[in-house]
């Protein structure tokens, strides 16, 4: 027979030599262990979820075609800007992999967003007791003599052979040094590099991005948490059926262990099993059955917590400016390729005369609706910022923005009236697809007035000091720097003052929102 099988064969007569182990898993450790895997599991087919949106992961924040270091597509980019966008690049999973699956991002990182908070929550609890308890002794190693342990360790199971249960008092070396390297570094790791994603916390804080070397950087060390945990839990679930089986499915069943419950302890952990696995399946089938429904839920499920964290961050780079003209990057992800002729004639009449004719409406609940020319916009204020955007497929450029500021524009059209509280901008581009399946419409966004307002958020009539190329959004597109690129309405025709993005569109806030899922709240 096979050495390990052997191994686990002879440990239930192991429990009755010396090495009896006396130590017990507590009620406690046993219920945040379940949480942890049901919650784990969701993070992990959440994030493939967003990872299939842009399946490259880089160490430098211009994310240059060519300069990953790990991809997971066969599609090569050209250098030519727009060429192939990053809508181009985005990859359809089965639901049975990723969580909802079927190119779905917006509900995969809403989803990604309320695991983390009960991960998090749970996580608290685990440590708060594993210290309280004194429990923390059985994961943190006191002495380096551990390391020499653990090599030792890892050898026996490289020679296919269990170390044997004496050694596990209650954990051995590898044992131990791999629990301690999963609760103690990779879950912190998690934890430091998330907020790094998000345009607000990167807004706000630039040093928080660049502590790591840059955004990217940040978001290839989560890849890596991640692959760590996905190679831990096989592992270490392959290891409790292995080695020593009847000892650890008693423990982790009863709490202590109990040779004459081995066969009820196996059920109930392999039933368990079935049943996280089925819930995760569940997730996504109840997720995709009314995409609708499932965005209003999930999102609204993430709002306490954003709203005492990235709701407060208003952007300061072009204060603070953390980037200056050498971090411009050569090259800039394109999201969606000039309207054509036949979406927008109106638009191509207008660019063939290089936009001469273009009048920017600005409307809506405001005392004084006017139009303006380009050089009327010109000539009221200019500000230029270098920023980083980042789309919530996740890649970022960083380039140089010049226009006038939403609220020097909004200073031109009188008083806007106290019930107004969103700015609607609306693009001579089309959608790519709505939700229901009806024709295109115009591309729209809606920003609320606070985040108009800002510092930052600018309509954008250069990029890099030259006047706006079609791709990027000419004649004007908006910038505002504490949301994801997908509110960084291109090709801009009119600015509205409205009540409520409930009122326009399908009601959810934007394009994005209405036919992608994604959140009117875009900071994180
Ligand atoms: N009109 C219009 N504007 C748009 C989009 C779009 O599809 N239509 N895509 C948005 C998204 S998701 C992103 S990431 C940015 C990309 O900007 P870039 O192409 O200038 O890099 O444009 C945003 N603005
Ligand atoms: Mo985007």
């Amino acid at each position: 027979m096979h050495p390990l099988i052997l191994a686990a064969a002879h440990s239930a007569a192991d429990l009755s030599e010396q090495c009896v182990d006396t130590n017990t898993f507590p009620l406690w450790l046993r219920v945040t262990h379940l949480i942890n895997f049901l919650f784990m599991g969701m993070l992990i087919r959440s994030g493939i979820e967003i990872i299939a949106s842009h399946p490259r992961f880089y160490l430098n924040d211009h994310c240059t075609p060519g300069s990953e270091w790990i991809r997971f597509t066969r599609d090569k980019v050209p250098m030519e800007e727009g060429a192939f966008t990053a809508r181009d690049d985005q990859r359809s999973l089965s639901p049975v992999i990723a969580l909802p699956g079927r190119a779905k991002i917006g509900l995969g990182r809403a989803w990604h967003g309320i695991a983390t908070s009960f991960w998090m929550l749970n996580g608290l609890v685990y440590v708060v007791l594993l210290f309280a308890t004194g429990a923390w002794r059985r994961l943190v190693p006191t002495t380096w003599q551990i390391l020499p342990d653990a090599w030792d360790s890892l050898l026996t199971y490289l020679h296919l052979r269990a170390p044997s249960l004496c050694d596990f008092t209650p954990y051995d070396a590898l044992q131990q040094l791999g629990y301690f390297t999963i609760v103690f570094i990779a879950a912190p790791l998690m934890i430091i590099t998330g907020p790094a994603m998000s345009p607000a916390v990167v807004g706000r804080f630039p040093w928080y991005a660049k502590m790591f070397g840059g955004r990217q950087v940040a978001r290839s060390l989560h890849f890596l948490g991640m692959a760590l945990y996905l190679a831990f839990a096989v592992v270490h679930v392959g290891l409790v059926f292995i080695v020593h089986a009847p000892h650890n499915l008693t423990h982790i069943v009863f709490g202590h262990d109990d040779p004459n419950r081995v066969g009820q302890a196996y059920v109930t952990v392999i039933a368990t099993i079935i049943v996280a696995v089925a819930l995760w399946l569940a997730q996504s089938y109840w997720t995709l059955a009314d995409l609708r429904r499932s965005q209003r839920i999930l999102w609204n499920a993430t709002r306490w917590i954003r709203r005492v964290t990235v709701d407060r961050l208003a952007s300061r780079q072009s204060i603070a400016q953390p980037w200056t003209e050498k971090d411009i990057s050569p090259f800039h992800w394109v999201n969606t390729r000039t309207p054509s002729r036949e979406e927008s004639p109106e638009y191509h009449e207008l660019a063939a005369n290089d936009f001469r004719d273009f009048r920017l409406e600005v409307s809506g609940m405001v005392s004084r609706p006017a139009t303006f020319s380009l050089d009327e916009l010109r000539e009221i204020a200019t500000q230029s910022q270098i920023t980083m955007h980042t789309c919530m497929q996740g890649w970022t450029g960083i380039a140089k923005w010049t226009g006038i500021r939403v609220r020097d524009l909004l200073g031109q059209v009188g008083d806007i009236a106290p019930e107004a509280g969103w700015v609607m901008f609306e693009s001579f581009g089309m959608a790519q697809h709505m939700h229901d399946g009806r024709p295109v419409e115009p591309y729209y966004t809606c920003l609320p007035l606070a985040m108009a307002m800002e510092d930052d958020t600018l309509l954008a009539w250069a990029r890099n000091d030259e006047p706006l190329s079609g791709m990027f959004g000419a004649p004007l597109r908006l910038r505002c720097e504490t949301g994801h690129g997908y509110k960084m309405v291109k090709w801009v025709r009119s600015v509205s003052l409205i009540r409520d993005y409930r009122e326009v569109g399908d009601g959810m806030g934007g394009t994005r929102e209405d036919s992608g899922y994604q959140d009117v709240n875009a900071r994180i």
